[in-house]
């Protein structure tokens, strides 16, 4: 007898996001099913505007890498024009960029997936001065884990707690037996979850120096940027490099020492050391570029977790299918169409009524996704007809591959320092530290980009490149490149001086979309298959390895009918809300 289970909305993501899983008799789960049920929308609204505007538009797709979208758009138009923006202007939007990794990394660890490491309940329960200690075994010189620090944290939560209005800390699964850290290394964790909303804010003021503002930078326009007068101000450089340094401090002593705290004790759990990585394949592409030609991640593919090939990218092979997503394909007998060719129309097909596994372990009547057609509002993308994952982890993946001397030696070090083979990549546990291991190369490497940009300054002071639409031809241009979440492309056409067709194909869309035609799962479905569930009320395997992936499903829709039309109810129930 198979049970189902159902977690919907996934929370301490960005969007709604339903996963159902089947379970076998052992509670192993056999069968996944990974859904947006909400949809929203940008693509549509950027056609006909003027292709200046598109990156502001496309912005919008996502109130967390607020700058991704941003970018890619501004650089999908001036690939179109042929435009190539000076150094400055490179090097500028590299700093932005380092901003927006740095944030959403260490702000997607401790605030939104370390509680799925970090049993806060058991860190009430330690002892400061043994933790403190312990503490020692991770870092050099361990941040914010002093005796009399841990003490403060310990009363400051214990006083919150008894207040009774448990906040952020409510709902969770206090006590699961796959949680594995030590009363004392739990105490650590929290420690730094509570450093961490300090440093959010200075990193987020880090994307305000040179973006005007933060979240949704201003300061991108199509040939360069318009941030000169904090370009040309050693002091506003200063503080920039500054507050890099805090974060990086920040990173090097909690993140990093964590994840190498995280990576020893949970190799022996085997829902996280053993599964949560399912498709094999990564894509993964040039990121955050330091110099002239530099970047610091590579560009390639890997398949079936060998590390020994790297396959180059052919951005003609990419292309999405709607078999199972709440669209259709119009005048077309293609099942997959390459993005330049990419349609959005709405084909809402509902839910199905079923069962499913209630909070109390009995079953419950549930509308459940259609397991034969469409489930979602994601699409599928694919790369040569395969899932793809993208993200961190595939930027380490294939950086390994390629020999990538800036995330050889850091992954190199992880390693070395875990005692983990490279094998235990392909799991969460790796997944969640690859994370780590990006943020870490930054840390290592992004003032190569700073140091790029000042001494260019002193030779070249130009912002941006002069250009002209001609409204007699037409245009097509993309961006591809890496963002927090993986591998982004964002495909624009241009007739009349307008946008005539525009997609954007995007990291949570390759690793949450359903299965496709030939009834291939995508890399959420599949990091779900073989895990063992210890307890079906308190699914916080399955929790785990989703946000591993650091689902956006806003970033994943990003349509939405333009007429606002009622497509369908959405009510939540609480009781059925994890964290
Ligand atoms: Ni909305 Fe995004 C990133 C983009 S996501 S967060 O990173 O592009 O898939
Ligand atoms: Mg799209």
């Amino acid at each position: 007898m198979t049970k189902r289970i159902i977690v919907d909305p996934i929370t301490r993501i960005e969007g709604h996001l339903r996963i159902e899983v089947i379970v076998d008799e052992s509670n192993t789960i056999v069968d996944a099913f990974s859904s947006s049920t909400l949809w929203r929308g940008l693509e549509k609204i950027i056609v006909g505007r003027d292709p200046r505007d598109a990156g502001f538009i496309a912005q919008r797709i996502c109130g967390v890498c607020t700058y991704s979208h941003y970018k890619a758009g501004i650089v999908a138009v001036e690939d179109a024009l042929g435009i190539k923006p000076p150094l400055n202007a490179q090097m500028v939007r590299s700093l932005m960029n380092i901003s927006l990794f740095l944030h959403d990394h260490i702000v997607h660890f401790y605030t939104l997936h370390g509680l799925d490491w970090c049993d806060i309940t058991s860190a009430l329960k330690a002892d400061p001065a043994k933790a403190a200690k312990e503490a020692y075994k991770y870092a050099k010189i361990p941040l914010c884990a002093g005796e009399n620090e841990l003490l403060a944290v310990q009363k400051r939560v214990g006083d919150f707690v008894q207040q009774g209005a448990l906040g952020p800390f409510q709902n969770a699964y206090w006590g699961h037996r796959t949680y594995r850290f030590s009363p004392e290394q739990n105490l650590i964790v929290l420690s730094h979850y509570l450093k961490l909303l300090e440093v959010q804010r200075e990193v987020a003021k880090m994307m305000a120096i040179f973006g005007a503002k933060q979240p949704h930078p201003q300061s991108l326009t199509v040939g360069g940027v318009t941030s000169v007068m904090d370009i040309l101000d050693p002091s506003r450089l200063g503080e920039w490099k500054s507050k890099f340094e805090m974060v990086a401090d920040f990173v090097y002593r909690a993140y990093w020492a964590d994840l190498v705290m995280a990576a020893q004790v949970y190799a022996s759990e085997p829902s996280v050391a053993q599964t949560g990585c399912g498709v094999k394949n990564f894509l993964s592409h040039a990121e955050m570029q330091v110099g002239e030609n530099e970047y610091l991640y590579s560009t390639g593919i890997v398949k079936n977790g060998d590390l020994s090939k790297l396959y180059d990218l052919d951005e003609n092979l990419i292309a999405e299918e709607v078999t199972n997503s709440w669209y259709k394909y119009e005048n077309t007998d293609k099942v997959a169409l390459h993005p330049y060719d990419g349609q959005t129309t709405p084909d809402y097909t509902g839910f199905d009524d079923g069962v499913s596994i209630g909070p109390d372990g009995k079953e419950i009547p549930t509308k459940n996704l259609k397991h034969d057609g469409k489930y979602s509002w994601i699409k599928s993308p694919r790369y040569d007809g395969e899932p793809m994952e993208v993200g961190p982890l595939a930027t380490v993946v294939v950086g390994l591959a390629a020999k990538n001397p800036y995330i050889t030696p850091v992954a190199q070090e992880f390693l070395k320092q875990t005692g983990l083979p490279v094998e235990a990549l392909f799991t969460t546990l790796g997944r969640t530290a690859a994370r780590c291991i990006e943020a870490r190369v930054l840390c290592d490497y992004g003032l190569k980009a700073f140091d790029t940009l000042v001494e260019n300054l002193k030779v070249d002071t130009r912002t941006c490149a002069p250009y002209s639409i001609d409204e007699s031809k037409e245009y097509k241009g993309r961006y591809i490149g890496n963002v927090p979440r993986g591998m982004l492309s964002h495909w624009v056409r241009i007739k009349g001086g307008k946008v005539e067709n525009y997609q954007a194909v995007v990291p949570s869309t390759w690793n949450a979309g359903p299965r496709d035609s030939q009834g291939k799962k995508g890399p959420y479905e599949m990091s779900l298959i073989g895990t063992k569930v210890a307890d079906i009320t308190k699914p916080l395997e399955i929790i785990r390895h989703i946000h591993s992936f650091d689902p956006c499903i806003a970033c994943a829709v990003h349509i939405m009918d333009t007429k606002g039309a009622e497509l369908s109810q959405y009510k939540i129930a609480p009781s059925f809300a994890r964290i």
